[in-house]
């Protein structure tokens, strides 16, 4: 069984902290009703049963929209709430155990930060590559140095598989990734910081349907 369709394009990651008082629910919200394609949850610093209750929340917002779910790392947290699939780092549980664990029908995407991570995920049947970080972000401490988009592409090419950019992503530098051949672009402060999250997130769909249009 082939898992369900997904885009890329317009990747957005929360952020508890980026998206204060406003909440993470109303800025995911915003990103869908302005385009964002695909939604991630992500919390680092939060217990199973707050992060459960988030993600019924968005599960309810998204599936009417016939947007994906992603988790970031808690396969456990993916598995209960029946979402679409998880994102696992390099310190996370390993590719091949979380595919055991989800079985075939869940969307499963890898992060990649060097060619040997590239090379690996090439061997591996996942279903996208996240690669990055592409420049300096302050968002994620342990982030690594920047690869530039040349050096992404080149990564993504390695892996042999669909690729999202991540890291300080904004719709000022977001053409360059498209022009890599990266498929779509992941953001997470440049929408759930933003003054207006679904202003900020119709400016990174607009240079992705520009480039798309091509
Ligand atoms: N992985 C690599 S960079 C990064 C993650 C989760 C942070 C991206 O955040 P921002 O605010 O879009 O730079
Ligand atoms: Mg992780």
């Amino acid at each position: 069984m082939k898992h369900r369709e997904f885009d890329l394009g317009v990747y957005l990651i929360t952020d508890r902290a980026c998206c204060g008082s406003r909440g993470v629910e109303a800025v995911v919200r915003a990103a869908i009703d302005n385009g964002a394609t695909l939604v991630q949850l992500r919390d680092k610093n939060v217990d199973a049963r707050p992060m459960l209750a988030l993600g019924r929340k968005l599960m309810e917002l998204l599936r009417p929209a016939g947007i994906s779910l992603i988790v970031n790392d808690r396969i456990d947290v993916a598995q209960v709430l029946d979402a679409d699939g998880v994102h696992v780092g390099q310190q996370d549980i390993p590719y091949p155990e979380a595919r055991r664990l989800l079985g075939p029908a869940k969307i499963i995407g890898i992060s990649v930060g060097s060619e040997a991570d590239a090379r690996e995920a090439a061997g591996w049947d996942v279903d996208y590559v996240g690669v990055g970080p592409v420049y300096a972000t302050a968002t994620k401490s342990d982030a690594g140095a920047a690869l530039g988009p040349e050096e992404t592409g080149r990564l993504a090419r390695i892996s042999g598989h669909r690729a999202v950019a991540i890291g300080g992503i904004d719709a000022a530098n977001a053409a360059t990734l498209y022009a890599a051949g990266i498929e779509g672009v992941a953001a997470i402060s440049a929408i759930c910081s933003a003054p207006d999250p679904g202003a900020a997130t119709r400016r990174l769909v607009r240079v992705m349907q520009e480039y798309r249009a091509r």
